[in-house]
């Protein structure tokens, strides 16, 4: 099973993707899921440049053989443009071996252990009205489990917001970030209200979530932890800049609300500390930004030693190859917790062809062999690539604010 050929397609189906496209001796074709938003172009040239020449005549049955000689054997390791790239060929290899054997990858992974994954999918809107309206829409699907944004009243802008159409929120296009302002004390007034509104309206049968994007210090974390508690969460996400794990330690201190974090990190090492010391409940690290289905089983793993609970990050930004990639993941793991599902703008549907499901609050991979997921590389040539940045974040005084 000797790969001769692996390529890079970068494409701009709703948004940007980079696929890579690994093929055997034998004609099989297996895909993985290169995207990092706003950096798309470097792990595009870290695979074209440095990797797809070091693919050509290995076995594609050596799954952890490769990836030990792309992490290992590299002298540079870990970052996000790294371990995406290696986690877009761990993928495509996995993807190879369930169609070589004939069964779906789960199948590979030790079998289902569950009949569904739960998913969380996006709520937001302009006001609370709005929010309530779109919470409703998400009900009436079926969901369990829905992450509420609101735009904060009073500043212009607000991350995580659908735009009036309806459809998932994108960066905007351009050579330079759009800027937003941010002021945290509005945010840490309303957030609360916010909750407490939806608990009024809904009850607390739906599972509530609350993405903070990495925008508070500690103890306002823990204040907003605390204030957060009547509204009994299932999780706040990304409460502090994710690189610094003892931060954890002080937000615990002070509240029970559930703690998630971990869509930027990239390995294991990123949340050894998180995990070993109880620092968190769920871990949201990502199978294209962390390594792929190899290392993030390891990650898993050792979460499960201490109680901490998957919710991989599924946003628009990971294409239909990773989030089957984690679905197949999700229904293998013993102490999966949640999925993150928000989807993809209709033009990726001409692009990619997936198998898998969603049905009342649950999804599931399919049952094809492989990941169930095709790529069409005509189509998506039809959509050439688009710069987008994420929004950079100002103070009121000018200053640059984290993500
Ligand atoms: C989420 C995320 C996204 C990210 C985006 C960055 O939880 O879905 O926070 O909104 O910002 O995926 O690339
Ligand atoms: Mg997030």
């Amino acid at each position: 099973m000797k790969i001769i050929d692996a390529r890079v397609v970068v494409s701009s189906p709703g948004r940007n993707y980079v696929t890579l496209i690994v093929e055997t001796e034998d004609g099989v074709i297996g895909v993985g899921d290169a995207t990092l938003n706003g950096r798309e172009l470097a792990v595009a040239s870290y695979l074209r440049d440095h990797i797809c020449p070091l693919l050509i005549g290995r076995d594609s049955r050596r799954i952890t053989d490769t990836w030990s000689y792309l992490y290992k054997g590299a002298y540079w390791r870990r970052g996000p443009v790294t371990m995406t790239a290696i986690a877009a060929v761990d993928v495509a290899l996995w993807d190879i071996s369930g169609k070589v054997a004939g069964r779906p990858v789960y199948q590979l992974l030790g079998g289902a252990a569950r009949e569904g994954v739960m998913v969380y999918s996006h709520a937001s809107g302009g006001t609370l009205a709005e929010l309530s309206e779109d919470f409703q829409s998400h009900l009436d699907q079926g969901y369990l489990a829905i992450r509420a944004q609101a735009a904060i009243p009073g500043l212009e802008k607000t991350y995580g917001i659908a735009p009036a159409d309806g459809k998932v929120y994108e960066p905007a296009s351009g050579n330079m970030p759009q800027e937003d302002i941010w002021e945290t004390s509005t945010y840490l007034d309303f957030a609360p209200k916010m909750m407490a509104h939806l608990r009024e309206e809904f009850g607390y049968k739906v599972h509530l979530l609350h993405d903070v994007h990495h925008r508070l210090s500690p103890i306002e974390a823990g204040r907003l932890g605390a204030s957060l508690e009547p509204s009994r969460m299932f999780w706040m996400e990304d409460a502090t800049p994710s690189e610094d794990q003892s931060a954890f330690r002080l937000i615990r201190q002070h509240t029970t609300t559930p703690l998630a974090v971990g869509e930027v990190f990239n390995s294991i090492w990123d949340c050894q500390q998180l995990i070993t010391e109880r620092l968190i409940d769920y871990i949201r690290t990502s199978v294209s930004h962390a390594g792929g289905i190899t290392h993030l089983q390891k990650i898993f793993a050792l979460a499960d030693l201490y109680g901490v609970r998957s919710g991989s990050h599924g946003a628009g930004d990971l294409s239909p190859v990773a989030l089957a990639a984690a679905l197949h993941v999700d229904l293998t793991i013993p102490n999966f917790g949640i999925q993150e599902y928000m989807g993809h703008r209709d033009q990726a549907a001409e692009v990619f062809g997936t198998a898998y499901t969603y049905r009342d609050g649950y999804m599931h991979p399919g049952d094809l062999p492989g990941l169930g997921v095709t790529f069409d590389e005509n189509a998506a040539a039809r959509y050439p690539y688009d710069p987008k940045y994420l929004p950079v974040n100002r103070r009121l005084d000018g200053s640059i604010h984290d993500w």
